[in-house]
């Protein structure tokens, strides 16, 4: 069978309405997965199953809050009896909020650190008993370049995904042992809705500063889409990657390889 098949597969994208984890859900479906996935909001769920059917998908959708861990035990539990035992999954939700961090309340900080940080335990928690009885399982954590760097206004989100990189190397290190192997996608700039406000033209039709710096830092000169990240999410959800474990695939352009062209 073609190492990457994952046909005959349940593959649970949380947070997967729109923006990066449909295009990861998609490729996965094309790969032969079923599509499962949350969204906190039934009418984000119900966008979500048009935007699948659309595309020719049945996907099965649930509300559900990852940051609240009865929710997602039940979820599970739901998803588990209704479409089957969760191969794969994408711990894909997730927020930004840009403050300066000397202007960002506690609160501020630790919802970004429940959404991005503590809700991939929780769900990945949720899910791993069934992963050792079946024998495997995959878990993909979609960190970011920001697990590697930081900037100005992100200290919450940058916290939180560096956090995830060794969360990602946790479990790969505490589970391995049960054919289960956790990665992580570190994605690039990628042009989303949580990215649209640094890509905003200006009054004066120009293109956003931060776009522009963005551009000149990438080698491949353009942001990234969110169908870049499917090719990578497939060969880490399939038996192509059973011996990589503990790894973060950075999806950027090179943009971390690279100093930065002289102004
Ligand atoms: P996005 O467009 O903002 O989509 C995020 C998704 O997560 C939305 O569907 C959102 O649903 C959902 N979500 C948020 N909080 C949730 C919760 N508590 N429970 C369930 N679902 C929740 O973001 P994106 O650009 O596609 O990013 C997806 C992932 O990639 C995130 O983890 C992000 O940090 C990461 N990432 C993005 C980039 C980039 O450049 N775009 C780069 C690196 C990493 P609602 O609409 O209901 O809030
Ligand atoms: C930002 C961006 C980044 C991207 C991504 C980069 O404000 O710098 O939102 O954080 O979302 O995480 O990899």
């Amino acid at each position: 069978m073609n190492m990457f098949s994952l046909n005959g597969k349940v593959a649970l994208v949380t947070g997967a309405s729109y923006g990066i984890g449909f295009a990861i859900a998609c490729a996965l479906h094309d790969a032969g997965a079923t599509i499962v996935f949350n969204d906190i909001k039934q009418e984000l769920v119900d966008k979500g199953l048009a935007s699948y059917k659309e595309k020719g998908i049945e996907a099965h959708g649930y509300v559900c809050d990852v940051t609240d861990e009865a929710a997602v035990q039940e979820m599970v539990a739901k998803i588990e009896a209704e479409v089957g035992v969760i191969d794969i999954l994408v711990n894909n939700a997730g927020i930004i909020k840009r403050i300066p961090m000397c202007e960002m309340t506690a609160e501020q900080f630790r919802q970004v650190i429940d959404v991005d940080l503590n809700a991939p335990f929780i769900v990945a928690k949720a899910v791993i008993p069934s992963m050792i009885k079946k024998g495997h399982g995959k878990i993909i954590n979609i960190c970011s370049m920001m697990s590697e760097l930081g900037r100005e206004t992100v200290s919450a989100y940058a916290a939180a995904k560096g956090g995830l990189k060794m969360l990602t190397k946790n479990i790969a290190s505490e589970y391995g042992e049960y054919n289960i192997q956790c990665n992580g996608i570190g994605p690039g700039y990628i042009a989303t809705p949580q990215t649209a406000p640094l890509r905003e033209i200006q009054p004066d039709g120009s293109r956003h500063p931060f776009d522009q710096f963005i551009i000149a830092k990438t080698p491949a000169a353009r942001w990234g889409e969110a169908e870049d990240l499917g090719g990578p999410a497939v060969f880490l959800a399939s038996d192509a990657s059973n011996f990589v474990n503990g790894h973060i695939l950075y999806v950027d352009g090179g943009i971390l390889a690279y100093i930065g062209k002289q102004p």
